[in-house]
């Protein structure tokens, strides 16, 4: 399984990652990595100002060279949730891109400028495998986001997973416009081909001409968030270029929300071919994947579902009462719980949740799913109605309200996710103004939520009430507000 990344000193010859013009090779990843690597040895841990760069990906496997976790940045993350991150993660260095400025957060911390061409320094020594490669920041329910602590094992073990299912090789070539501060971005999608020895190329911001372009360009896979997917499907119409590219990929995959059947079916009745769906979390990494040969040209693409669980990954059924569901029936309904190599350690720092997410040695999800008789599995929901995902990202309602609350025109707050065509879910806010003649404006809002926490988290929609709807003890009905 070790070391990580072998392809770095396998196949030196071979271009490893492309964003537009610019490109490293493998052997110049790993010079300039080690390089990097030398000065940030012994660092507790490090955080990465994680803009979609060749910088990013010199910082992180830097850092993966020297054993020394790394904490990615969003760096649209506004100054309360950065603040928080910072203070949880504790990072004495921050590696980003020369000229990038910095907020003031992390301005005491010693900055490392990453260059893509430096030289100097010595291959490290391998790290055991059980050592945290990342700590990776996901919402929950309540609270702040909370650090998942992954492992190298897990990150190992979920890629040769991957590489298992979907017959992936140093010669695909993966095109993606993934953030790279997530597992997908930045684990799969450039961690992915480094181990494969394959190469990335990166389009810095998502549209269909550049997926177009670099699946005719040699490309060989996708992988995007259903929104991607269903902006793809929505141009396909208008672009027989964009239908013959993605009809001549050798895979096209989608995760971190479900892939809506529409825009499935849109896609394999204009292109011939199916979408790949697979299925994970922060803290699980992969869990389950559908089959690319149920995807190629004439297969039978199952839309709605995830696959089957991922070679290595136990998956049970658990319902209300605790008990595990053995039907293969397409009907009964439980929650997933996993375990496998794949799973994170801990979330850093707050133990208490640690305990929460496990049954024993099983994660909880908090994904409600069945099987069918074929095994497939299909998500049908969520335990907990306060998480919203929104684009392919993972959102609590509470920071949210949490946020609102803060703005001196709001006095009461409430946020729930409402079905959005292209967001999957788009975020709601129900407001009780502080003076209900000068109500506050959804851009005053989400300018303010943006600002501390970050723009995927603005509400896209709010609603003025002049009260809300409560129980007897007090708890807000957010039920009654959706119908409302
Ligand atoms: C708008 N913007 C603002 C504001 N309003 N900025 C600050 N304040 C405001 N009030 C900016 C945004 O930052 C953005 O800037 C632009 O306006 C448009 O934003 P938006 O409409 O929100 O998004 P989008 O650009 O349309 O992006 C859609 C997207 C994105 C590309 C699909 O949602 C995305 O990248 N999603 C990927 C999420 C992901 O990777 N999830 C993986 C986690 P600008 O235009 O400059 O960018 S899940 C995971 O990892 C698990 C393991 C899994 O299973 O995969
Ligand atoms: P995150 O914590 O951001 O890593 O998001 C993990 C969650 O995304 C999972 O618990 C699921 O709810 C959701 N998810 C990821 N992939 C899929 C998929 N293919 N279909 C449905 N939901 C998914």
């Amino acid at each position: 399984m070790f070391p990580l990344l072998p392809a770095l000193d396998a196949v030196p010859d071979r271009t490893a990652v492309r964003f537009g013009e610019r490109s490293l090779t493998y052997a110049e990843l790993a010079v300039a990595a080690d390089a990097l690597a030398a000065r940030i040895g012994g660092a507790g841990r490090v955080a990465v100002w994680a803009t979609p760069s060749l910088e990013t990906v010199v910082g992180v496997v830097a850092a993966l060279r020297a054993g020394v976790p790394a904490v990615p940045l969003n760096p649209r993350t506004g100054e309360r949730e950065l603040a928080h991150i910072v203070a949880d993660s504790a990072p004495s260095m921050v590696l980003a891109a020369p000229g990038t400025e910095l907020p003031t957060a992390l301005q005491e911390l010693v900055r490392i400028d990453v260059t893509p061409a430096g030289t100097g320094g010595r291959r490290p020594a391998e790290v055991p495998p059980d050592s945290p490669a990342l700590v990776v920041y996901t919402s929950g329910t309540t609270g702040p986001p909370k650090g998942a602590v992954l492992p190298r094992r897990a990150i190992a073990a979920t890629l040769d997973a991957l590489e298992d299912a979907w017959g992936w090789t140093a010669d695909d070539v993966l095109v993606h416009a993934l953030p790279l501060f997530h597992v997908h971005g930045l684990i799969l999608g450039v961690l992915g081909p480094l181990r494969r020895g394959g190469e990335v190329r990166h389009l810095g911001r998502f549209d269909a001409a550049g997926v177009t372009r670099e699946l005719t360009a040699g490309a060989t896979m996708l992988f995007g968030v259903p929104t991607m997917y269903h902006r793809l499907a929505e141009s396909l119409e208008s672009d027989p270029s964009l239908v013959k590219a993605l009809a001549g990929a050798r895979l096209l995959v989608s995760g971190s929300a479900a892939l809506p059947v529409h825009d499935h079916r849109r896609i394999t009745a204009a292109t011939g071919r199916g979408v790949v769906e697979r299925y994970g979390m922060t803290e699980t990494l992969m869990l389950c994947s559908s089959s690319p040969a149920d995807a190629r040209p004439g297969g039978e693409p199952r839309p709605g579902t995830v696959g089957v669980p991922l070679p290595g990954v136990d998956l049970r059924l658990v319902d209300e009462a605790g008990g595990e569901i053995t039907a293969y029936d397409g009907e009964s309904v439980g929650e997933i719980q996993v375990r496998g190599p794949n799973l994170f350690t801990e979330y850093l720092n707050r133990p208490d949740a640690t305990a929460a997410a496990f049954d024993g040695s099983w994660f909880r999800t908090g994904d409600m799913a069945t099987r069918g008789a074929d095994g497939h599995v299909r998500i049908v929901g969520r335990k907990a109605t306060d998480l919203i995902k929104s684009g392919g990202y993972k959102i609590g309602a509470g920071e949210i309200e949490n946020a609102l609350l803060e703005h001196p025109a709001v006095r009461e707050a409430a946020v729930t996710g409402e079905p959005d065509e292209d967001l999957g879910e788009r975020i709601v806010a129900w407001v009780v103004p502080t003076d209900p003649e000068q109500p506050p404006e959804l851009a005053e809002l989400a300018d303010h939520v943006a600002g501390l926490l970050a723009p995927h988290k603005r509400p896209r929609v709010v609603h003025h009430l002049a009260a809300l709807p409560r129980n007897d003890m007090g708890k807000i009905m957010k039920r009654d507000l959706k119908h409302g």
